[in-house]
């Protein structure tokens, strides 16, 4: 039996401030949370729904590198443009901050201190990448260099993004300074790290053991294998000059890790709330007879389920979360949602090719919302959601109400009259809408409640359909009013049960049938229009979408991926160089004797080549585009005279030729007439 709390404090993950926000953001997070946050306050409960900008972090200071502005031009720049994004699509925060704000520096700084007084950290040293030309150390994505596993040579310090593997910056060959181009040196310097291995037993007790069947299993899962794996110390300082200042003396160049600080702002945001509305924050962040609720996209969940809490226990005096209803990922047309690609349905966009229909992209992210899986988005699956199902069973049996009761009883509120068994058992089943709506959205099971809201149209059309009023109006008008007078009963419910999904249309449709200030426990009523009222006109409340419009979504989008494998098309060519250097490699023909793939590597195969000077090994990125057993005897150009270098405990000693294609496709270099072994290539 869930405990009965007295307030619910709502977070939802707070956006980094470096580009606009898309479908999967709202479908992943904020739909939901505001679902949950709207159908509280319905109830009349006590919520703060805290939303803001995450404006530190790495990628900003890249962007605005790259832009050649400064880390606050660019936060500002998209904290806007994210807020309107939220408002125009409903989001109903209390409070929406940002992280650059001083009230969040102040709260960020102070946490760290008392942390830090009450002896939570441990201060290590260690060597990392420093650039002496910019004179500052190195995050992770500022070093480039070769991957150790692919020999990709534009891996980062923290990723390969060609073979996926982690990597930390010291793993990198021949690493490279993205500020300077120069080699970086390594150099001492101190950091602050949060032991969570000490609070293994706790997360173990407080989640593995006592969360288990109230946490979703996608991310009851994720914590138990973290927990079950080990957990390591984890830095919360790191050497930028971008981010909440590390409030310890001597410790200039240095900031709180942007994990580290950013779900502090969510507590910064209440103090902020706090400060617009005189109310007092503290009960929402501290007092156990409030539920704290955590909304968040399943890339967030180590941090809102381990890290966060962690400090949260550490500090001593705040609540823990009851509860992370983390989604999973939601795909567009087969493909992962990506920023850098372009690879998106943008809400602003949204807004300027389909005007007024927030509460249709809100129906069909919730319809199709990634809540157990990941899922996909298509325009066709949009149109036929929005034709099929609002237009159709909705809007179809609002307007026949409403048209109806305007036609037969000039909009006046007709009484019930006698009721047949069709008629009292769609007045029994109105009853029980509130209850299957509330009982899903109690479980953040939003897909269902949904899925149970459209059921009570449903009803209505049915109930519409089957006692055929267009026709009795010949023979008995009084039953037409009792048929009449339950439709709009239902309407009437529709407008109170939408609320927390279709905000837009719920208000439309209350000021339709002059129904205001109701709430959920109001709803399931079937005298909520009163006979002899008058409801105004009706308007539509949805539209048809048509082909011609989808299509030309769908076309947007191919085009993008035109655009993408264009960007991709061949490669600029590279600084001259003199003869000199090219004699210098010694490249020959060879033939593969052996092949088998590198265990547990994506791309990685062993191979046994022949070079005619003599028969090594050679580990080749290439498992992604061929098959080990099928480049037996295959002829191939190596480069000979490459120092050898281990790539996954395998010496390699020499590269395969490769033609890498514009669509990142690798084929072999291979002589077009039979040669002999260790003939030179010129
Ligand atoms: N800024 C957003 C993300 O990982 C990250 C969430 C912070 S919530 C405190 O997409
Ligand atoms: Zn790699």
């Amino acid at each position: 039996m869930s405990k009965n709390y007295k307030r619910t404090t709502i977070t939802s993950a707070l956006p980094y401030a470096n580009g606009p926000i898309h479908i999967g953001h709202l479908a992943g997070v904020y739909v939901p949370a505001d679902i949950y946050a709207r159908y509280l306050r319905m109830k009349d409960e006590d919520v703060l729904f805290i939303g803001g900008s995450d404006e530190h972090g790495v990628p900003i200071t890249i962007k605005a590198r790259n832009e050649g502005v400064s880390p606050q031009q660019i936060v500002d720049r998209y904290h806007e443009q994210i807020k309107k994004s939220f408002e125009d699509f409903g989001i109903s925060f209390d409070v929406y901050s940002r992280t650059s704000a001083p009230i969040h520096h102040e709260t960020a700084s102070a946490f760290f201190q008392k942390l830090n007084a009450d002896g939570k950290f441990i201060e290590k040293s260690n060597k990392q990448y420093y650039d002496e030309e910019s004179g500052q150390f190195l995050a992770d994505r500022y070093i480039t260099g070769t991957c150790p596993h692919c020999a990709y040579d534009k891996a980062y310090g923290d990723q390969c993004e060609n073979c996926g593997t982690s990597l930390s910056p010291l793993e990198l060959i021949n690493p490279k300074s993205a500020l300077s181009g120069n080699v970086p040196v390594l150099k001492e310097t101190n950091h602050w790290y949060l032991p969570l291995d000490q609070y293994e037993t706790w997360l173990t007790e407080w989640i593995i053991e006592g969360h288990k069947d109230d946490w979703k299993p996608n991310v009851y899962g994720q914590v138990k294998s973290w927990v079950d794996h080990g957990l390591k110390a984890r830095a919360v300082t790191r050497d930028l000059d971008w981010g909440v200042k590390v409030p310890v003396a001597g410790s200039n160049g240095k900031v709180l890790y942007v994990w580290f600080d950013a779900p502090i702002g969510y507590i910064s945001a209440a103090k902020e709330w706090s400060k617009k509305t005189g109310k007092d924050w503290e009960p929402y962040w501290k007092d156990e007879e409030t539920k704290l609720l955590h909304f968040i996209g399943k890339d967030n969940i180590v941090f809102h389920c381990i890290i966060f809490p962690a400090m949260l226990k550490a500090e001593g005096s705040f609540i823990l979360p009851d509860n992370v209803p983390a989604n999973e990922f939601l795909n567009l047309e087969g493909d992962k949602i990506s920023t850098s690609r372009n690879w998106a349905v943008w809400l602003h966009e949204y807004l300027t090719d389909f005007p007024g229909k927030q509460d249709v992209l809100r129906y069909v992210l919730t319809a199709n919302a990634p809540e157990s899986k990941d899922n996909d988005f298509t325009w066709k699956d949009f149109q036929a959601r929005n034709n099929n199902e609002l237009l159709a069973i909705f809007g179809n049996f609002v307007n026949r109400t409403l048209v109806l009761t305007h036609k037969y009883f000039n909009g006046i509120i007709p009484a019930l009259g006698p009721t047949d068994a069709e008629a009292g058992r769609a007045l029994k089943e109105i009853a029980r809408f509130p209850g299957k709506i509330g009982s899903s959205l109690d479980r953040y099971r939003f897909r269902e409640a949904l899925a149970e809201l459209m059921n009570l149209a449903r009803l209505g059309n049915k109930f519409m359909t089957d006692m055929e009023p267009w026709k009795l109006i010949k023979t008995d008008e009084e039953k037409v009013k009792t048929v009449l007078n339950i439709s709009l009963q239902i309407v009437a419910n529709l407008s109170i049960l939408s609320e927390p999904f279709l905000p837009f249309t719920s208000a439309k449709l209350q000021k339709m049938i002059k129904l205001n200030g109701v709430n959920w426990k109001e709803a399931g009523r079937v005298d909520l229009l009163r006979a002899g009222d008058k409801v105004n006109k009706p308007e539509l409340l949805f539209e048809r979408i048509d082909d011609k419009t989808i299509e030309s979504q769908i076309q947007k989008l191919m085009d993008t991926k035109k655009e993408n494998e264009a960007g991709t098309a061949v490669k600029p060519v590279k600084e001259a160089i003199a003869f000199d250097d090219f004699v210098k490699m010694d490249i020959r023909t060879g033939t593969i004797l052996e092949a088998e793939k590198v265990p547990k590597t994506q791309k990685l195969i062993q191979l046994k080549i022949d070079t005619g000077i003599d028969r090594r090994t050679v580990v080749s990125g290439i498992a992604e585009y061929y098959k080990a057993e099928e480049i037996i005897g295959k002829k191939v150009c190596i480069l000979v005279n490459l120092a050898p270098r281990k790539l996954r405990g395998i010496e390699s000693q020499g590269m395969i030729l490769m033609a890498e294609d514009t669509d990142g496709r690798l084929c072999f270099v291979s002589p077009t007439e039979a040669v002999s072994n260790g003939s030179e290539v010129k």
